[in-house]
């Protein structure tokens, strides 16, 4: 196996035995062989020139958000999807010989699907098959970039929000990085185009979850816990949540969120239910240790899931949906009408203990651009009047990495006149810290999930707009984006895209970055790893 699409990758260069995820080689194996379908189907969707149908466009996200970082461990899971692309690349195929279309002569378009290759095609398909280090790593910077628009489209769709742009870039994509004479100029161009439709995602995103949920407002949210038994419900599916809500209002059952669900407090369509009681936890990789105090069920809506000990107490008591997948944990499927039926969950959770306490108070946010634009007047103003001296993006992922600990440093080390504007996991560095208010603001104002960054990209266009700047870099924010995996990838080239220089990115840069397009980044963007708390406080803040 060979891969190194996330921050925690061994030795910082690619797992070559097992991943540090826990994602096993015969895993790896499949989902080199998933990719390699996606490529032949997004080539040849695109070589036929028209929009996708509902199928193909399906397949292409889901197929690409179960191979992100902790998404997806169930080798059955991965090869039913690989059944599913071979099925539609032969339909594909025959649609284009019947208009006489002639295809690209490339491996992943022609290779016939039989079961018996499927072992060698996966280990033939992997990402070494580039030899160029560059090529290499800018056609793997865009399909990593892909699998983020997947997610963040994903959750749109099931909100009713479609696009059939964005699923026709993602198969142009597809085409140009599956091209094996392409050449830098061609991938980088890419590469950059990849980052137009992140943004475009997000506002999609963005504009499904506000108008399904409204707007989120300033939200204290609970992490304690009540008396009753409760259900843990993580990944970032609103959908899911608020079917959960729906069907466990007057059972007796309390809902918690965890990790990258905790936003979901802030919008008004699901903060009114009243037993939506907290949030219990951390980030995502703490959830060992508080799964097993829980109690309750849990269900995973998406990553990031950490395989259990083999005597974890809490094996019996995991779901996943979506795209997401674990051998042995019961996964709980799409109804027709676009649905969950937790029935079970319910029923299970009704068995079980309630909550044991790991923490008590509360955590504040909400502010997404809505909610920062109706405090527009005061930000302006203590802007103006020296009282904010600088706003820090901090966004992004939290990990297991010791290294990490830069963030908490960072953030408590700040100049009490400097703002952090926050979203995704990340925010679990420093959000329980109390670091107080500026004349009523907080120092932390938490945007959301990881993709409402693009709430921060949306305040920092109004914000240059407000006071007259020519330019998004002359303000006076500074970017120390901390990043784990490929959600996180689409968010920084989406920030490129938006014009945003001197961005820096950690704890560690990314392994699929090589050397040569490292230098591309540093030269045109600016881009930066993150030195020591000191050094960078003293360079970028003071
Ligand atoms: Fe965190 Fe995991 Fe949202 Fe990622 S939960 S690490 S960037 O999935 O997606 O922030
Ligand atoms: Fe390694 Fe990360 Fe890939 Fe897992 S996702 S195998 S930890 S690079």
């Amino acid at each position: 196996m060979f891969c190194f699409q996330c921050q925690e990758t061994a030795k910082g260069t690619g797992c070559t035995i097992k991943g540090v995820c826990g994602k096993e080689a015969e895993t790896s194996k499949w989902q080199d062989l998933l990719l390699s379908v996606v490529r032949g189907v997004g080539t040849i969707q695109h070589t036929l020139g028209e929009n996708a149908s509902k199928e193909v466009a399906d397949f292409l996200v889901d197929a690409l958000f179960s191979t992100i970082t902790n998404a997806n461990f169930d080798d059955q899971s991965i090869l039913n999807k690989v059944d599913t692309g071979i099925a539609l690349k032969k339909q594909l195929l025959e649609t284009a010989l019947s208009k006489n279309i002639t295809f690209p002569n490339y491996q992943e378009v022609h290779w016939g699907g039989e079961k018996s290759d499927y072992s060698a095609e996966g280990e033939r398909e992997g990402v070494l098959r580039n030899e160029n280090a560059d090529l290499r790593s800018l056609k793997e910077l865009t399909v990593l970039g892909l699998k983020g628009i997947a997610a963040y489209y994903d959750h749109a769709a099931r909100l009713g929000e479609t696009n059939e742009e964005i699923i026709a870039f993602i198969c142009k994509a597809l085409a140009t990085i599956t091209a094996p004479d392409a050449d830098m100029e061609t991938l980088l161009g890419i590469v950059l185009e990849t980052g137009k439709y992140g943004v475009d995602v997000m506002a999609l995103l963005d504009k499904a979850n506000t108008e399904t949920y409204g707007n989120p407002e300033l939200t204290r949210v609970n992490i304690g816990v009540g008396k009753k038994p409760g259900i843990l419900i993580s990944g970032h599916d609103l959908k899911d949540i608020e079917d959960l809500l729906i069907q466990t209002e007057g059972t007796g059952i309390d809902v918690y969120t965890h990790g990258e669900m905790l936003p979901a407090h802030y919008y008004p369509q699901l903060k009114k239910y009243k037993h939506l009681v907290g949030n219990y936890g951390n980030a995502w990789w703490k959830q060992k240790e508080e799964f097993a105090s829980f109690n309750g069920p849990i269900v995973f809506t998406t990553n990031c899931i950490v395989p259990p000990a083999k005597n974890a107490n809490y094996a019996e008591r995991v779901f996943t949906t979506n795209s997401t997948g674990f051998p042995g944990w019961k996964h709980i499927a799409t109804g027709e009408d676009g649905k969950k039926d937790f029935a079970e969950v319910i029923a299970l959770a009704k068995t079980c203990d309630a909550p044991q306490e790991i923490e008590s108070g509360e955590i504040v946010g909400g502010f997404a651009h809505a909610q920062v634009f109706a405090l527009a007047d005061q930000v302006v103003e203590a802007v103006k009047s020296g009282a904010i001296r600088k706003f820090v993006v901090m966004s992004g992922c939290d990990g297991r990495m010791k290294s990490r600990n830069y963030y908490e440093e960072f953030a408590k080390a700040l100049p009490k006149d400097v703002v952090i504007l926050t979203s995704g996991c990340a925010k679990y560095k420093y959000n329980k810290l109390n670091l107080g208010d500026i004349n009523g603001i907080p120092r932390v104002l938490d945007a959301g999930q990881c993709n409402d960054s693009y709430s921060w990209a949306v305040v920092a266009l109004k914000l240059k707009e407000i006071f007259g700047a020519n330019d998004i870099n002359d303000l006076p924010i500074f970017f120390n984006i901390a990043w784990y995996e490929q959600k996180a990838v689409i968010v920084l080239l989406a920030l490129l895209y938006l014009g945003v220089k001197n961005i820096h990115i950690g704890p560690t840069l990314p392994a699929f970055v090589s050397e040569g397009v490292l230098q591309v980044l540093v030269d045109n963007f600016g881009l930066a790893g993150n030195s020591t708390v000191e050094e960078d406080i003293q360079k970028y803040i003071l």
